[in-house]
């Protein structure tokens, strides 16, 4: 043998010899195959599904109490996965209440037995939905508790029968939640969505906003299209500032989330996902909301978010919290948010003079709103 093909066969011998060991010390098969397909889905079997108040008893049994807890583990040993969702029977206030009994008034809740590792608000807009606020009540709570997160569930009213407006009373929920606590993390999420598996952590990616509610039964669990971000997303308080919140215009349904993605591009940011079969959600379903129809501004709006997403959003925002209650299960915040555009314009001409007022009494317009920066 010459000696050129005995090297080579030596490195051949010493290069397999380098695989196989990785091949071991990596896990054998599953793990190698997963190094080459990382970015696929992990697997569920949603037709194996759990009840959603599973293992809560094994946490209220380990109460230590006092000083000196342990960090809670990176991953929660009390996840199940698939939960099992229904909506035909509206759960009763007092039955959520007694099934969560470390829940704290004002719907806050630390783990017992370690020291949470993230903090979570949860912010959800609300208007005339008290049977849907009972499913989510009932849903959440146990989901949040088994993730072994500290969290706050925020409820925003908007008061009075006027054009409802998702994006700006997300915007007093997390201005009104950040005076609480110093959250790491802010869900913004809408009341009929519940999710299905709870591997979907709500915690926040570090680098990007996460858009979450990203595979929902009423699209087929599928995105309906790639910049989609309504829903549920989540974002740290810094990524939210970054991109000056939300949009406070969006009176009435649609848009107000593409803007909303538009806005996290132009801070510089870009949309971080879970794996589609983990960021499933169930809708409750329902009909248009009155006082939430379709926004005919809303094309115009989106047209010109690249110009005004700097100056309408946190930095613009005004409207008066009516009242503040810590109920049982959640912190219920009212507010007046004034009148859309077109109300206003209809209550001035019914005035004989300038000045509106918004259902509270307070005088109108609102900055960003003036027709010149439009
Ligand atoms: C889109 C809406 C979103 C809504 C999704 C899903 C608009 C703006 C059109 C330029 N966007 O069409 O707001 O979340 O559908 O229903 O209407």
């Amino acid at each position: 043998m010459s000696s050129l093909h005995r090297q080579c066969t030596f490195i051949l011998l010493v290069a397999s010899q380098l695989v196989f060991l990785a091949y071991y010390s990596f896990g054998g098969f599953q793990s190698v195959v997963s190094l080459f397909s990382w970015g696929t889905d992990p697997v569920w079997d949603y037709s194996k599904t759990h009840d959603v108040y599973t293992n809560l008893s094994l946490i209220q049994r380990s109460i230590t109490g006092g000083k000196g807890l342990p960090d809670c583990p990176e991953k929660s040993p009390y996840l199940v996965g698939p939960l099992a969702i229904h909506f035909e029977r509206v759960p009763p206030l007092g039955t959520i209440e007694e099934r969560n009994p470390l829940v704290q008034r004002g719907g806050f809740y630390a783990p017992p037995n370690c020291v949470a590792q993230h903090r979570t608000a949860v912010i959800i807009p609300h208007r005339n939905r008290e049977s849907h606020l009972r499913h989510f009540l009932y849903y959440l709570h146990p989901f949040l508790q088994r993730q072994q997160l500290q969290y706050g569930l925020y409820i925003i009213h908007q008061a009075g029968n006027e054009t409802f407006n998702r994006a700006k009373l997300l915007n007093v929920g997390v201005k009104e939640a950040m005076k609480d606590e110093d959250w790491d993390c802010l869900f913004l999420h809408d009341i009929d969505l519940i999710p299905e598996n709870d591997h979907n952590t709500y915690t926040c990616d570090p680098n990007h906003p996460k858009h979450v509610s990203i595979a929902m039964n009423k699209f087929g669990y599928r995105l309906p299209y790639n910049t989609y971000f309504g829903g549920v997303s989540a974002m740290t308080p810094e990524q939210y500032l970054q991109m000056n919140g939300f949009p406070n215009e969006y009176w009435g349904w649609g848009g107000e989330d593409d803007d909303i993605a538009s806005r996290l591009y132009l801070a510089g940011m870009r949309i971080s996902r879970p794996p589609l079969s983990v960021g499933r959600y169930k809708m409750i379903i329902h009909q248009l909301d009155k006082g939430n129809e379709e926004n005919p501004r809303r094309f115009d709006l989106l047209y010109r978010t690249r110009r005004t997403w700097r100056r309408d959003g946190m930095n613009s925002l005004s409207y008066t919290a009516l009242s503040r209650q810590r109920l049982p299960l959640f912190t219920n915040i009212t507010a007046d948010i004034g009148p859309a555009p077109t109300e206003r314009a209809r209550r001035a001409g019914a005035r004989p003079s300038g000045g509106v007022m918004s259902t509270s009494g307070h005088l109108l317009p609102q900055a960003g709103t003036q027709p010149a920066d439009r």
